[in-house]
Order: structure tokens, then sequence, then C-alpha cells
């Protein structure tokens, strides 16, 4: 079984002014897609090659570097076109916004985490809020590392590598990082990853 790059879940141009179309031309036609066929690649005649894309991040990790990071930098992309839409950020669905505060004391408080996060991330990464022992987190990966390798569920992921933001945003990581907050963000993606995270862990 193939890894398939997936379609963005929006049209290219859909994100403006906050993220141009070239931005998406450049980082999923280019950037996802080479990560998709390397991980192909070296999944073949690789008996992880017919298992689920999560099973394959997990099992390479530390085995085989290679190919995790091909194949985590697809799962996680593939993540982060979900946890983006047009016209994002606004109001969190009321079981987002309920275990938000239940975990960082106020959604103010969550977002302000993620951001620092985000901006203390030191080269590239990923920062995230996740789901672990019960309760959500920020974390912040480095490289292709997400929550999967680290004991917890991914809800939401902001790509930190400079082939997300250079082009619109340049060096200003911070600016990126709020406008994902405020106007890219798909809480609902967010929401629903959350609900199904906590059935899991039920
Ligand atoms: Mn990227």
């Amino acid at each position: 079984m193939k890894l398939v790059l997936p379609d963005l879940p929006f049209a290219y141009d859909a994100l403006q002014p906050y993220f141009s179309s070239e931005t998406f031309e450049y980082h999923h036609d280019k950037h996802h897609k080479a990560y998709v066929d390397n991980a192909n690649k070296l999944l073949e005649g690789n008996s992880l090659a017919s298992k689920p894309l999560e099973t394959i991040v997990k099992e390479s990790y530390g085995n085989n570097t290679a190919l995790f990071n091909n194949a985590a930098q697809h799962y996680n992309h593939c993540e982060y076109w979900r946890s983006l839409k047009a016209k994002g950020g606004g109001s969190i669905p009321g079981s987002l916004e309920k275990a938000l505060i239940d975990s960082f004391g106020s959604v103010a408080k969550a977002k302000e985490d993620l951001i620092k996060a985000g901006v203390g991330q030191f080269g590239s990464g990923w920062a995230w809020l996740a789901l672990k022992g019960g309760k959500v987190v920020v974390m912040a990966t480095s490289n292709a590392e997400n929550p999967l390798v680290h004991g917890a569920s991914p809800i939401l992921t902001v790509d930190l590598w400079e082939h997300t933001y250079y082009i619109d945003y340049r060096n200003r990581r911070k600016d990126y990082l709020e406008a994902y907050l405020d106007h890219m963000v798909n809480w609902e993606y967010a929401a629903e990853r959350c609900l199904a995270a906590m059935k899991q862990a039920a």
C-alpha cells in the first residue's frame, strides 16, 4: 500500500492574505510530495509497507531514521493541512473550549503557551496541542518528531519549518503563529481530534 499525497482540503488561494498560493505550491506540491515519494522508496521491500501510517511512524522511530523522517513528515503535513481552514480562528467548539480551560486554566493561556513553544523551538520542528494523560498539553518537537512517539495523541499542529512561512512572513515566526491562531486554525478539526483521543484513552 503506497503512501498517497492528499489534496489540500482547501483551494491554494483560500488562506490569502495570511498564506499565499505560492506558499502552498511549494509547501504541498514540492515539500510534502518529496516526503511521500521518499517514504515510498524507503518502504520498498520493508515489512512496514503494509502497515497504517501511524504504525510506520512509531515503529521506524529510533530504528530507521530516514524512513521515520519522511513518513513522520508525511503524517505531520497531513495533520497540518487539516489544522488549517479559510476564515479560521474565531470561536472554539464547546467540548474543546472546556478541555482547554480544564488543562490550562483559560483558552488565552493555551494560545499563549502554544505561541511561546513555537517561538522557542530552535530550528525546524513542530508545535502541537496533544492529549497526554487525559490533559491537553502543548508540545514542541524537533525536525520530524511528533506526539505519537512521545506517548501522546496529536490534536492540532503548527509547522515551524521555515519553508512554511518564509515566503509570506520571512523570518517573523511569531507573526505567522499569531496569524495561524487568529485567522487560519481549524478549531472544529481540533475538537474532533480531541474527542477521538479522549475516547481512545478512556
Ligand atoms: Mn512543512
